[in-house]
């Protein structure tokens, strides 16, 4: 059986932060890195190769809690505090970044903002079932030609007595081929940005699925093609502007700073014990200088990241943290768990390239996560806004 299937993986805590983390924090912990070793490890790879997403991972992914962890309880969700939320995200990302991707946009994207846009009749009619994963939900906002730029968004919604008429077209949709509901943005007839919560068996919907990826292959990607839906007025969600998707991503953006870091773990853990078990010139290739080299940057830059999240969770608990601050963690995050990735895969030699390891399913899947949810150089553009009062997209 391949080392990866055997899932032999052990958690790394350099500077001890679990010593920072409650009881309810480590056990759900516990329970997500013991689902992740019982369903997600030994499949990962077969789904992988075959570039099919384990949609019967879903039902596991709602018993585990980590649809909506930290939305109230009152609504089936698991009324856990952020940390909590991002340490579910850290435990899922290092099985596989698809499967994390799974839980965020339900989670993040499509119950979040019914949560805060939506009315009590959208919470209560909604919340329960996708907690439950008995819906499926996609979030809809990049379009073929905005991506970065959403603002710049075509979809259009028109007044139509009771109704309102929805055409238009995103690309690049997590789950969309597999989904039951769709929060959709577009522009209204003001020019203004709404969101409102569409039903994938509608007539006019439809949602072809995007083959060919060489990255998060374990995860389904589709159009959403609108053309001319009738949408109940019921169905608008009650927000207006641009600042309704993007706090959407920055609740998204917050779990991929957690969850990349499950990636760059389980990377570094995979190097760190083939380095001590392969042979070359008489020594463990762990005892080489270059090789301790990579594997101290690997850990600390580990280290920095973890502590990164750990501040970001404890301001987000205070409801103190700001959208430029998660957009930092999860640009460096990202960007160090593709970095340890590269070095894992070399660590590994020609093992490296093969799915015996996770290695390079990471570090391929890490190239979408650096790219979605605002690419790494649109987060530094964030920063660099951040800091000196100037905006770069104006
Ligand atoms: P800008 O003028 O800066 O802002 C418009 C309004 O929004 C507010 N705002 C935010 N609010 C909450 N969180 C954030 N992160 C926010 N960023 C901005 C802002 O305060 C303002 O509010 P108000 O009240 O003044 O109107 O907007 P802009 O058009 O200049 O855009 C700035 C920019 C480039 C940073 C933004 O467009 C951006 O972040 N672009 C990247 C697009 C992106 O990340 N797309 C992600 C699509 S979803 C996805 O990838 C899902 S992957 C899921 C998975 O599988 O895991
Ligand atoms: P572009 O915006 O065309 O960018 C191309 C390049 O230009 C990038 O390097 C970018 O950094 C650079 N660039 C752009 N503008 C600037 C600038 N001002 N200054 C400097 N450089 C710039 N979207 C959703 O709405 N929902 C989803 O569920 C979803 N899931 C996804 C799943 C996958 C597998 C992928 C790959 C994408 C997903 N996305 C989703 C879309 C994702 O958010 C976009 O791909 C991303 O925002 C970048 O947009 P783009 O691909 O159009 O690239």
């Amino acid at each position: 059986m391949s080392s990866s299937k055997t899932d032999k993986f052990q958690y790394h805590d350099y500077y001890v932060i679990d010593e920072l983390l409650d009881e309810n924090h480590l056990l759900a912990r516990q329970a997500v890195r013991d689902w992740v070793k019982q369903e997600v490890s030994p499949i990962i790879e077969e789904y992988s190769d075959k570039a099919e997403c384990p949609t019967h991972l879903f039902k596991g992914l709602a018993e585990i809690g980590a649809f909506g962890p930290s939305l109230p309880e009152k609504y089936g969700c698991g009324g856990m505090d952020e940390i909590a939320y991002g340490i579910i995200m850290q435990e899922l990302e290092r099985g596989d970044s698809g499967i994390r991707s799974m839980a965020s946009v339900q989670g993040s994207l499509v119950m979040y903002p019914i949560y805060k846009f939506g009315t009590e009749e959208h919470r209560k009619k909604y919340l329960p079932k996708l907690a439950s994963g008995e819906l499926i939900g996609c979030f809809g906002l990049t379009e073929p030609d905005f991506g970065s730029n959403p603002a710049g968004m075509i979809t259009n919604i028109k007044d139509d007595g009771d109704a309102y008429i929805l055409n238009g077209a995103k690309m690049w949709i997590t789950n969309s081929p597999v989904a039951d509901i769709a929060v959709v943005w577009g522009r209204d007839e003001v020019g203004k940005v709404r969101g409102m919560i569409v039903e994938m068996d509608w007539p006019g919907v439809s949602a072809p699925e995007i083959k060919g990826k060489w990255s998060l292959r374990a995860s389904v990607t589709g159009e959403l093609v609108f053309e001319d839906v009738r949408v109940p007025k019921t169905h608008m969600l009650e927000v207006r502007g641009l600042k309704g998707p993007l706090s959407c991503l920055s609740k998204a953006r917050y779990g991929i700073a957690w969850g990349a870091v499950g990636a760059a773990l389980d990377c570094y853990d995979s190097a760190l014990r083939y380095s001590l078990e392969r042979i070359q010139f008489d020594k463990p290739i762990g005892q080489f200088q270059l090789t301790q080299k990579k594997l101290a940057e690997m850990i600390t830059e580990i280290t920095k990241a973890q502590l990164l999240n750990w501040r970001l969770g404890t301001l987000a608990n205070n409801g103190k943290v700001t959208p430029a601050q998660i957009s930092m963690a999860k640009r460096n995050n990202v960007a160090i768990a593709l970095d340890i990735a590269r070095e894992a895969r070399q660590i590994h030699g020609g093992m490296g390239i093969t799915n015996e390891y996770p290695v390079m399913r990471h570090m391929m899947n890490l190239e979408t996560v650096l790219t979605y949810e605002g690419t790494h150089d649109i987060h530094l553009l964030i920063t660099g806004h951040d800091v000196t009062g100037l905006n770069a997209f104006k």
